[in-house]
């Protein structure tokens, strides 16, 4: 199987994380892209490839192209208009029930008022090289999606920020540009064939879930722990099946805590029977592995062995499967368990 790796991701490394009243060092960094590049270049299985160059288009097609252009430029704005921080988060929100009753506001022109603006929330500081490592994750994930699109049964983009937290416009939960969601924009608009998401993530895919919510070419079917406990508390509840057109095209099974192998696995039954009667020719997983039993931020019980599993039922599917980076924040396991997860999809 190729694996889609860039350095790129190496040029978002913050040193601190806002969260729970007080700061602590990143759950989200670069030793976790480097530990799984780590285990997979040791294993003859895989086969590293470098991502090509996609440009804005792909970006611009799936989130409002002003994420796009106030990312660009937004961390040397605040060293410029604020001050030297290495790290740029925001002190304001944009909450539009501010606003009830009247226009929906407009996007100011202070680089502040912009990070309230775009931004849902503080753990996903801006550094001077994020903006270049999101957009290589993007790349990684269309290069990845590119090899399915030739031919190859099987594609891993090592992709790092993760993607699925990140909505049309907004960024967040260490998530700047939604990889999953354009990649499975990417291939239906070309192919005009069904495309199905899975997100097997520990925390609900917000951001998929929101793109995809009123379209009926992209399922979005996802595993979480439940919202009512868990990240990103506000959406992933079983009742979000979708509008519109996208009606009954959106499927949330929330999870309680503790949940184990054999319990994962048979709430994967009907999500992946869903993905068939959508009639999807193409899987994008998007593979979070802090559903892991000793993850350090979330509650599940899945073990390496259950990761393996896991790649194996979805394998039984027999659809091409482009498998893209998400969570999964216990690093020293981190590499064995992608591992075992692709090992189980492609065996
Ligand atoms: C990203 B992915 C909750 C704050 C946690 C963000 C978590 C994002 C997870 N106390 N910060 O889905 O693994
Ligand atoms: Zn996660």
């Amino acid at each position: 199987m190729k694996v889609v790796y860039t350095p790129a991701h190496l040029l978002h490394n913050p040193s601190v994380e806002i969260e729970k009243s007080t700061t602590h060092s990143p759950f989200e960094n670069i030793s976790r892209a480097e530990k799984i590049r780590e285990v997979l270049s040791a294993d003859t299985a895989f086969d590293f490839i470098s991502p090509t160059q996609w440009g804005t288009a792909p970006i611009n097609a799936v989130h409002d192209p002003g994420l796009l252009r106030f990312l660009t430029t937004a961390w040397s704005d605040y060293q410029r208009d604020v001050g030297a921080a290495p790290e740029v988060v925001p002190d304001m929100f944009y909450r539009p029930a501010q606003r009830r009753g009247m226009s929906q506001g407009q996007e100011p022109d202070s680089v502040t008022g912009k990070l309230g603006w775009w931004c849902f929330e503080t753990t996903t500081p801006l550094t001077s090289g994020t903006y270049e490592a999101a957009r290589g994750a993007v790349d990684t994930a269309l290069t990845a999606t590119q090899l399915v699109l030739s031919g190859d049964k099987y594609s891993y983009g090592l992709c790092r920020p993760p993607g699925h937290h990140a909505t049309s416009s907004l960024y967040g939960g260490y998530c700047f540009f939604n990889n999953a969601a354009i990649a499975a924009h990417h291939i239906a608009t070309t192919t005009g064939t069904k495309v199905a998401v899975l997100d097997v993530d520990y925390h609900h895919g917000n951001g998929t879930q929101e793109i995809f919510y009123d379209r009926e070419d992209v399922l979005y079917v996802s595993l979480h722990g439940d919202p009512n406990r868990a990240y990103p508390y506000y959406l992933g509840h079983a009742d979000e099946t979708g509008t519109g057109k996208g009606a009954r095209c959106n499927f949330n099974v929330p999870l309680p805590a503790r949940t184990d192998d054999d319990a994962y696995l048979l709430a994967l039954e009907p999500a992946l029977e869903k993905i068939i009667k959508h009639g999807a020719q193409t899987i994008i997983v998007s593979l979070g592995l802090d559903t892991f039993i000793t993850d350090p931020i979330c509650d599940l019980s899945v073990t390496t062995d259950g990761f393996r599993r896991c790649g194996s039922a979805i394998a039984q599917l027999g659809l091409p499967t482009i498998v893209l980076q998400e969570g999964g924040y216990d690093v020293a396991k981190l590499g064995d368990n992608v591992q075992a997860w692709l090992h189980g999809l492609s065996a």
